[in-house]
């Protein structure tokens, strides 16, 4: 399976991680280096959004939008009672 933050198609990713490897090459054994070296492996992970805010601000359309589909519900009045995970994968 190809690694995504080598693949290039997201190129921030692709950035930030030369810029950890840059500081990896240098850094010598210690919190620093350790804290990079957790902020590498995060940009290999999926990105994650969280959404909050109190009733019937627009989460769910915020969600929508993003994601460019009607996939969380929306209503006028109260309407998603449980927190919602949605996952979305352009691969
Ligand atoms: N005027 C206006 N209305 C909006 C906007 N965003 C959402 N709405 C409307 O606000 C209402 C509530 O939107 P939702 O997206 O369901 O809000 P929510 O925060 O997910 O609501 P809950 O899941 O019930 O907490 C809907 O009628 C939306 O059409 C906005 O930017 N402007
Ligand atoms: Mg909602």
């Amino acid at each position: 399976m190809s690694d995504p933050v080598s693949s290039g198609d997201w190129s921030l990713r692709v950035a930030l991680t030369s810029v950890c490897d840059d500081a990896l090459r240098v850094l010598p054994e210690g919190p620093a280096r350790d804290g990079v070296l957790q902020v590498r492996s995060t940009l290999a992970e999926p990105l994650r959004v969280a959404v909050s805010g109190s009733v019937s601000s627009g989460k769910s359309t915020l969600v929508n939008a993003l994601l460019g589909q009607r996939i969380a519900a929306v209503d006028q009045g109260e309407c998603t009672q449980l927190v919602t995970w949605f996952c979305y994968d352009h691969y």
